[in-house]
């Protein structure tokens, strides 16, 4: 066995002893751009596959402020309590801008930071959005195989992000603000959609009222759009994060979704098609580096490009003519 091999080894058996060490480091390495690492990184993660996929996947996403730290906070503690071992993983292809991430303000999941069953793990940084969702795929398979049975991956309710991270989960939670009217308007239809459970968070103290009112409205929204699946019709549930309310009910909700669509298979499905769509997402992604890579294609590139923009040369024959330079031997 090469040093290489026996590396891999040890952080197999370390992960399947549930080693929060072997983890981190397993994370770190499938995190590494290096060409070497990736090699061992893809021998790594084809032994841990037979381990994996044993866990609840969640998607939680959100506005800036809306209380997703806090509401993973409480929610994981709740796991905790009722045995789950909770692993919270975060996509948010900013951090690159901030040289944070969402998941760097730990401070506010303090408790749940400390806890054995918990592990939290902050988005990789830079790269592009679908680098850092590869990464997070990656690293969901790893917490998986090292015993972590729920899931939660994070994501700042802005962008693209929504739809990659609804691309690797079972269920996806929209957790929103107390207000209606304005707000729901403000809220991008497509994301809407892909909610399969929506949380009106801060239904506490004065803006109770107001969580009443914008669940209703959610409600009412939800009820025109149609349902992805013919065995869960998206529910809209309150809840205060910050004072522990709602909370047990919601993960009432999550499990009976669970039993639901494990029941009838649609999970299983589901995670059979992100997989075949995950497939196509890498080979897209490593040929267009790919194509970046070669010297013919690089010398000649700039020179296309400023053609097409000059109309000298029409786009069609100039990807044709750029193509042909990669596929030449
Ligand atoms: N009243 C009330 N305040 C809350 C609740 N949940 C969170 N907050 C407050 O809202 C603010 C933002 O909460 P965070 O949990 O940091 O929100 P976030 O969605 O993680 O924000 P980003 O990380 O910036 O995207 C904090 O001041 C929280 O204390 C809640 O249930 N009720
Ligand atoms: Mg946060």
């Amino acid at each position: 066995m090469t040093k290489e091999n026996s590396r891999i080894a040890q952080l197999v058996d370390g992960i399947s002893q549930r080693d929060r060490r072997s983890l981190a480091r397993a994370i770190t390495l499938i995190e590494s751009t290096r060409k070497d690492h990736r090699a061992n990184a893809d021998v790594l993660l084809e032994q841990i596959l037979p381990q994996s996929g044993n866990s609840l996947r969640i998607g939680i996403s959100g506005v800036p402020g809306v209380g997703k730290s806090t509401f993973i906070e409480s929610f994981g503690m709740h796991l905790i309590s009722q045995g789950h071992r909770v692993a919270v993983l975060a996509i948010d292809p900013s951090s690159q801008r901030t040289g944070g991430s969402i998941l760097g303000d730990k401070t506010r999941m303090e408790i749940l930071s400390r806890q054995e069953a918990a592990f939290i793990r902050p988005s990789p940084a830079g790269g592009t959005l679908g680098g850092v969702a590869r990464r997070t795929r990656e690293a969901m398979l790893l917490c998986e195989a090292a015993g972590f049975d729920v899931i939660l991956v994070e994501t700042v309710g802005v962008g693209q992000s929504e739809t990659a991270v609804s691309e690797m989960v079972d269920m996806f939670l929209l957790l929103l603000l107390p207000s209606g009217g304005d707000e729901l308007q403000g809220i991008k239809k497509g994301i809407m959609e892909l909610a399969d459970m929506v949380v009106v968070n801060k239904s506490d103290g004065d803006l109770k009222p107001a969580a009443s009112r914008a669940a209703a409205e959610y409600h009412a929204a939800l009820g025109l759009m149609r349902p992805s699946s013919s065995n869960w019709k998206p529910t809209v549930k309150k809840c205060s994060a910050l004072h522990d309310e709602g909370i047990a009910d919601i993960w009432l909700a999550i499990e009976e979704f669970r039993s639901k669509l494990w029941a009838s298979n649609e999970i299983q499905e589901k995670r059979v098609r992100q997989s075949v769509a995950w497939m196509w997402g890498e080979i897209k992604e490593s040929l267009l580096v790919a194509f970046c890579d070669k010297s013919e294609v690089r010398s000649a590139l700039g020179k296309m490009e400023s053609s097409v923009m000059d109309g000298r040369l029409a786009p069609a024959t100039a990807a044709r003519k750029l193509l042909e330079l990669f596929s030449k031997a």
